[in-house]
């Protein structure tokens, strides 16, 4: 099954790794055809090739829209060697046998990336470039398809032991020349869905590129890989490693959790940190510096903190890094770090520091995209921030502005933690949090309950919840879980409002002497 590669036909807007890769093909003394641009590149570098409208007896017209569109080429990649009437129209027509494809795409996902308008965007739509792909990955049997740079070694490797590439290469080759054609037609279609302003198109389509396989998932059995589907948005996809062992599956979900929920502080504001422990905040605090902030933030639940992931919205100093680096922690995520930070944490070997480069947009937005079975559940990304909502006073009592302040940072908090979800908050960081209870009730116990611990371990005489303030992610259906609240001392309460018993939990808080804002509006996350 190994088959002879007499006859290539490259064709790349990416020339990265082209030159030498053309130069081992033709040293191999395969015929080199190529279109305008590589044809020019590869005839620059000193190596012989055909162009291809010498091949078609067609020039490239309409802008280039119309290259390679042509039975020379189309007819050389697809006829099945082994089919004498195939064989019999190559004659026929004259066409030669094309053995290998080396095609990538025009950019149409950095051209978007970069913000281009609608007409540049279309033109940056490959045509010809998928056509030859799919055609030779069907044609596998008898033509190799290289899409990916990366792919190049292989092949060339294949020609030197063995004189051409195995059937076991061309078939895992044609594997990635369909997930790439795919991906980069559903960045096509969702680019169309954003333009268009469609949530629910008729078709959605889902593609990535493999960033690196995983170890395992989230349990060692499960198998995982890590892909990055190319949207630009600074995040754990795109951040440089500067240090410590690969992540794992539950890292780098964590980490994403962090550093979403980090975004929501404006750096030019505050400094703000998040410290996550399976995939919720257990720690959220923002201060004048990111060193203050860390220590808010791990005074809330110092037990859950151990071993979790820190992100932080502003460069890291070193301060914070020195902080950061006295308990065991397995990331930290930082739009950028500074060179004595850097060293601080060199001396964890293990810890991993990714820089991003700056922080997501909270308001850009996005899918969410998870799988059910025989589906995909998609909806747009929660983008709503309480910095727009309108607060509405329910109670006799309005919260003081100190009040106030906490429950907006509260409410910013609860938007990030799994629901059913409790926050408390006093002095712009977090006292206990409540999250993902299948009970709102037990979600402000157990909140409580986790700061009455802190309290303790820490020797205070109160539960760190006393003079706070509490968030719900969603209306408190009855008036117990508002009690729960002003038990452990909360004075203010946010929530979105809505249940057939507001006037219930409305008549609760007056009598408990508490302020409550409604937003309006929701954060379930699930
Ligand atoms: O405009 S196209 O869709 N029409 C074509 O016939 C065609 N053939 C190859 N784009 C086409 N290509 C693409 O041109 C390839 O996929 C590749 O990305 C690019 C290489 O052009 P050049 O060699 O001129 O740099």
């Amino acid at each position: 099954d190994i088959r002879p590669v007499t006859r290539a036909l490259i064709s790349v807007s990416d020339k990265t790794g082209l030159i030498p890769f053309a130069a081992a093909l033709s040293k191999a003394g395969v015929q080199l055809i190529s279109t305008g641009g590589t044809a020019k590149a590869l005839a620059e570098a000193g190596l012989s090739v055909m162009d291809v409208a010498e091949l078609t007896g067609f020039p490239e017209m309409m802008d280039g829209r119309v290259k390679t569109l042509h039975p020379r080429v189309h007819g050389g990649i697809l006829a099945v060697r082994a089919d004498a009437g195939h064989q019999a129209s190559l004659a026929e027509h004259a066409i030669l046998p094309i053995d290998l494809v080396v095609v990538n795409l025009y950019p149409f996902e950095a051209t978007i990336a970069k913000g281009a308008d609608f007409e540049t965007a279309i033109e940056n739509i490959d045509i010809g470039g998928p056509s030859m792909i799919r055609g030779a990955a069907k044609n596998h049997t008898d033509v190799a398809v290289v899409v990916d740079a990366a792919d190049y070694a292989a092949v060339t490797g294949e020609i030197e032991l063995h004189g051409g590439t195995t059937l076991a290469l061309r078939r895992r080759l044609a594997q990635t020349a369909y997930a790439r054609t795919a991906a980069y037609d559903a960045a096509i279609s969702n680019w169309f869905a954003g333009e268009l302003k469609l949530a629910a198109p008729a078709y959605r389509a889902v593609g990535g590129r493999l960033c690196e396989e995983l170890r395992y998932g989230e349990n060692p059995h499960q198998s995982a890989a890590f892909y990055a589907t190319g949207e630009a948005r600074p995040g754990v996809a795109s951040a440089r490693q500067v240090q410590g062992k690969q992540l794992s599956f539950n890292n780098i979900n964590d980490t994403n959790a962090a550093f979403e929920c980090v975004a929501e502080f404006d750096p030019a504001r505050t400094a703000a940190v998040v410290i996550v422990k399976h995939a919720n905040p257990c720690g959220v605090a923002e201060a004048a510096s990111l060193d203050d902030a860390y220590r808010k933030a791990l005074a809330c639940d110092p037990v859950s903190a151990f071993g979790g992931i820190i992100a932080v919205n502003r460069p890291l100093d070193a301060a914070a890094a020195r902080a950061m680096t006295e308990i065991f922690t397995e990331v930290i995520i930082a739009p950028d770090a500074s060179e004595e930070a850097i060293a601080l944490i060199a001396a964890k070997k293990n810890l991993r520091l990714l820089l991003t480069g700056g922080l997501p947009d909270p308001e850009a937005p996005g899918l969410d995209i998870r799988s059910v079975a025989g589906g995909l559940l998609v909806q747009g990304r929660d983008v709503a921030r309480v910095d727009a909502m309108d607060l509405k006073v329910v109670t006799r009592r309005a919260p003081s502005a100190r009040e106030l302040a906490d429950l907006r940072f509260a409410f910013r908090v609860a938007k990030h933690v799994k629901s059913n979800t409790i926050v408390y908050a006093r002095d712009l960081a977090t006292v206990g949090i409540g999250a993902g209870q299948m009970s709102r009730v037990d979600a402000a116990r157990i909140a409580a309950r986790k700061a009455q611990d802190a309290a303790e371990a820490a020797g205070l005489a109160d539960p760190l919840t006393k003079g706070s303030v509490v968030a719900s992610d969603a209306f408190f259906p009855f008036a117990d879980g508002l009690l729960v609240a002003a038990e452990a001392g909360a004075t203010a309460v946010i929530q979105p409002g809505g249940s057939m018993r507001d006037q219930e939990v409305i008549a609760a808080a007056d009598a408990a002497g508490l302020a409550m804002v409604f937003t309006g509006v929701r954060h379930f996350k699930h």
